[in-house]
């Protein structure tokens, strides 16, 4: 059999001295804000990607002048905490380092920035490493930012759902020193020979890899989109292990019946300290299984399609010494935050603000970029960033409970309108900075869920919170395909439009209208609206509506069914 020639990004890897590539002389260039096509790919394992200013192509084309580069970066914030002294830094350094002016919080409960100057990269590095903040492994093949359920008020559990998150995130991060060298000035300590990457290689991983660790009934964090899921399981309040599910994403390209999304498979039960030796087999079986030749097939789904998942789950068990055992009953609820103010076991008071797509930014309809520093100035506890996008100002004294109110309320970060609809919903970023949008997503979306709320309240369900997510494409970066209704961009203006995911996150839905624009989409939705509110079962979420009356069928079997 001949051999497949590998992705290209694999010779890049293995040619780049484990991450510098020429990093260092594309940053010491003046002579355009880019960096080579090469070290395009690298840079991602530093956590930043270089962008152009969509709006502004075709000006700059017809200028005949370069496209306006600049990058966006992402940080590494496992389970999304930090500090209000951190914050008070990464808003001084949006404001002074970024011509977006804002912080980008997102589905993976970290925060991003955009329109940062090849010139500024180094220094806003830096500024974050000052804070003992980072964004190696943020992006690239490697295991992402680890999501973890954020909500303290059930405090005991939570902390040790997150210390796992933490270690899981720390263990598996890259060891090269190509970060500190490039970025913060560190010597170069090792040759290349002893610079060895114990779980990665030199080749690294096939593609992205990304870890959750939920708290059920909490789903917010989408578990079973991941490659790998941890499902805490509770005895009298204190975790004593997790359930494992593998093989969860959600990127796909439109036509392409190679490639879908998939919610992950259930494995079984590990006690709560194996989860780490765990979590490197199954990343060393990807790194040694996963499809290099093809990298739109190289996430680790595809992986356990092509293998079978009684193979998959057998090396992982054998490579890990860990037996799996039978799953444990655990209850999945809901996939949204709670607002508002809840009182933790700890008895400090936790505080969910609604921040719209995540965009923290000083606008005519809200001041939020200066209401969260405000907060940060006067708050004592700590900030948590959520898989929806959202922000919680966590442990707060009761005493200080007035004062963080106040300034929420006065600065639009307590929204009293705020359907439920629109807080369990989300959107990606899309256009202008997204190179792979096809249409608006973040933009669209306050028009797009008022008019969902409109139709809800003309038919009498505003109650029934509804979760909805734009994406600008299919690769799925707002979880579109594990939505109760989907809106996945397919040209400006146009989206294929999906149905019948469950509220919890447990089913993937289904393409009900293929290319469609918003006035096809909304007459859609009134009368299907109309038919929920007129047939629904008491307490039938819209999702299981959409299935049950055979609105649209439910997938079973994503390889097969999703193209329909
Ligand atoms: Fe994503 C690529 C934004 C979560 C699947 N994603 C991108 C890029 C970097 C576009 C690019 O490659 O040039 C987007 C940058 C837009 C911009 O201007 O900021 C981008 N993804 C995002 C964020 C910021 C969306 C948001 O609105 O919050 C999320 C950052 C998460 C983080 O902090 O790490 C984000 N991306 C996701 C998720 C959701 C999740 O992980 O829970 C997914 C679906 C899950 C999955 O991975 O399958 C996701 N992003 C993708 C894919 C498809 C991957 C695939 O397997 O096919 C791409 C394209 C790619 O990798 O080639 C992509
Ligand atoms: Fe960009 Fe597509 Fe991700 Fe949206 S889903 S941010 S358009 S890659």
């Amino acid at each position: 059999m001949s051999e497949q020639k590998l992705a290209v990004n694999e010779y890049l890897k293995t040619d780049s001295d484990y991450l510098r590539g020429s990093i260092q002389q594309g940053l010491d260039t003046q002579v355009t804000g880019a960096f080579s096509d090469g070290d395009q790919q690298l840079i991602k394992f530093h956590g930043f990607y270089q962008q152009d200013d969509r709006d502004l192509r075709l000006e700059r084309k017809a200028q005949k002048l370069e496209p306006l580069y600049s990058f966006m970066l992402r940080a590494r914030v496992p389970g999304g905490i930090c500090s209000p002294q951190q914050w008070l830094a990464v808003d001084e350094i949006a404001s002074s380092l970024t011509s977006s002016n804002s912080i980008r919080l997102t589905t993976r409960q970290t925060f991003q920035y955009h329109g940062i100057p090849k010139r500024n990269l180094k220094t806003l590095i830096q500024g974050l490493d000052r804070q003992a903040l980072d964004s190696i492994a943020a992006c690239g093949d490697v295991n992402r930012n680890v999501m973890c359920n954020p909500n303290p008020h059930v405090s005991v559990l939570h902390q040790q759902a997150y210390d796992w998150a933490k270690k899981l995130s720390d263990e598996l991060l890259p060891h090269t020193a190509a970060y500190a060298e490039i970025w913060l000035d560190k010597e170069k300590l090792l040759s290349v020979e002893d610079e060895v990457e114990p779980v990665y290689g030199n080749t690294y991983l096939p593609r992205k890899f990304k870890m959750a660790v939920a708290v059920p009934p909490d789903n917010d964090v989408d578990v079973y989109t991941n490659d790998l899921g941890f499902i805490a399981v509770a005895e009298a309040g204190e975790l004593i292990g997790f359930n494992v599910v593998a093989g969860g994403g959600m990127g796909s390209t439109h036509g392409d019946v190679n490639t879908f999304p998939r919610l992950a498979d259930e494995l079984g039960f590990i006690a709560a300290q194996d989860c780490v030796e765990f979590a490197k087999a199954v990343m060393t079986v990807q790194r040694d299984w996963g499809n290099r030749v093809d990298r739109k097939r190289a996430r680790l789904k595809y992986t356990i399609v092509d293998h079978g998942l009684a193979e998959f789950s057998a090396e992982v068990q054998q490579r890990s010494g860990i037996q799996l055992q039978a799953w444990r009953d655990v209850v999945i609820g809901d996939r949204g935050d709670r607002y508002g103010w809840v009182e933790g076991e700890n008895k400090q008071w936790h505080l969910t603000l609604f921040i719209e797509s995540g965009r923290v930014k000083d606008t005519a309809q809200g001041m939020l970029q200066t209401g969260l520093r405000e907060i940060a100035k006067i708050h004592q506890g700590d900030f948590r960033m959520t898989a929806n996008q959202n922000m919680i100002i966590a442990n707060v004294d009761a005493a200080d409970k007035a004062q963080i109110e106040q300034i929420a309320r006065e600065h639009g970060l307590l929204r009293a309108e705020l359907s439920a609809t629109r807080g369990h919903s989300i959107a990606c970023v899309a256009l202008p900075t997204c190179s792979l949008a096809m249409a608006e997503a973040e933009r669209y979306f306050p028009h797009f869920i008022d008019q969902v709320d409109a139709l809800q309240q003309k038919h009498g369900i505003s109650e029934q919170a509804i979760v909805v997510r734009i994406t600008g494409c299919p690769n799925g970066c707002a979880r579109p395909f594990a939505a109760e209704i989907g809106l996945v961009g397919k040209a400006p203006g146009k989206y294929n439009f999906y149905l019948g995911a469950s509220y919890e996150g447990t089913r993937l839905n289904k393409m009900y209208r293929e290319n469609v624009d918003e006035a096809v989409i909304l007459t859609e939705l009134d009368q299907l609206f109309g038919q929920y509110a007129a047939q629904g079962l008491a307490d039938e979420t819209f999702g299981n509506f959409t299935v049950r009356t055979g609105i649209v069928n439910a997938v079973t079997d994503a390889a097969k069914d999703f193209h329909g």
